[in-house]
């Protein structure tokens, strides 16, 4: 393993890599809430917003050129599939977090995504190396149905924490709700505890 596999990360959580109620497929299911929305390289903007001391809007051409990283993370779904050894690349949470300036009483962050899907994280478990803005998957760009041209990827909490399509995060001074955490879903969202619902 070298320093872009983080598959081992389970460790802090767990003892297995497969978190228990899960079941390993090598598919690579859809879920959305609804269609795959268009995107326009042209128009497409990604926004910063809330307790930050810059609030920052980034062209997809400018986004494209943040430094990024690939890694090998797992993918757990909280229907109960896994699927190992994924490629991402991306951005780290952290790169864009220090570009902004993140405030002192921010504690909490809101992602929200073209399909007007929103999903909410504290801001600590988003401040990992592991927690990414993806627009690559094993090497391509990654696929439409799968969130691109850019997604979040969050392979230390089931899938749902990260929004496929994502186009903005705000860092809120208190805790928010996402779609689905305001429909009865977990908002903390480990796998190695199976916080399946709240
Ligand atoms: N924008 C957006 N992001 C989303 C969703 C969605 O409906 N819209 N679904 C979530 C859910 S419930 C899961 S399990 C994963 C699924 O990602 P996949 O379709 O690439 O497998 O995306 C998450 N991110
Ligand atoms: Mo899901």
């Amino acid at each position: 393993m070298d320093d872009t596999d983080v598959t081992n990360l389970y460790r802090e959580f767990g003892d297995e890599r497969l978190p228990p109620g899960q079941r390993e497929t090598t598919q690579f299911p859809v879920l959305s809430k609804s269609g795959t929305p268009d995107w326009d390289p042209e128009t497409w903007e990604f926004t910063v917003t809330g307790a930050v001391d810059e609030e920052l809007t980034f062209s997809w051409d400018e986004f494209r050129s943040l430094p990024n990283v690939t890694q090998t993370q797992d993918f757990h779904c909280v229907t109960g599939w896994s699927k190992f050894d994924c490629e991402f690349t991306g951005v780290r949470f952290p790169e864009l977090a220090e570009r902004a300036g993140v405030h002192d009483d921010a504690v909490h962050v809101l992602f929200s995504a073209m399909d007007d899907y929103t999903t909410d994280l504290p801001l600590e478990d988003c401040m990992r190396e592991e927690v990414l803005f993806a627009w690559g998957f094993d090497g391509s760009p990654l696929p439409a149905d799968h969130g691109g041209p850019l997604r979040v990827v969050t392979p230390h909490k089931y899938a749902y924490k990260g929004a496929k399509w994502v186009d903005g995060i705000e860092f809120c001074t208190e805790p928010t709700r996402g779609y689905w955490e305001r429909r009865g879903y977990s908002l903390t969202a480990n796998p190695w505890q199976e916080e399946r619902y709240s």
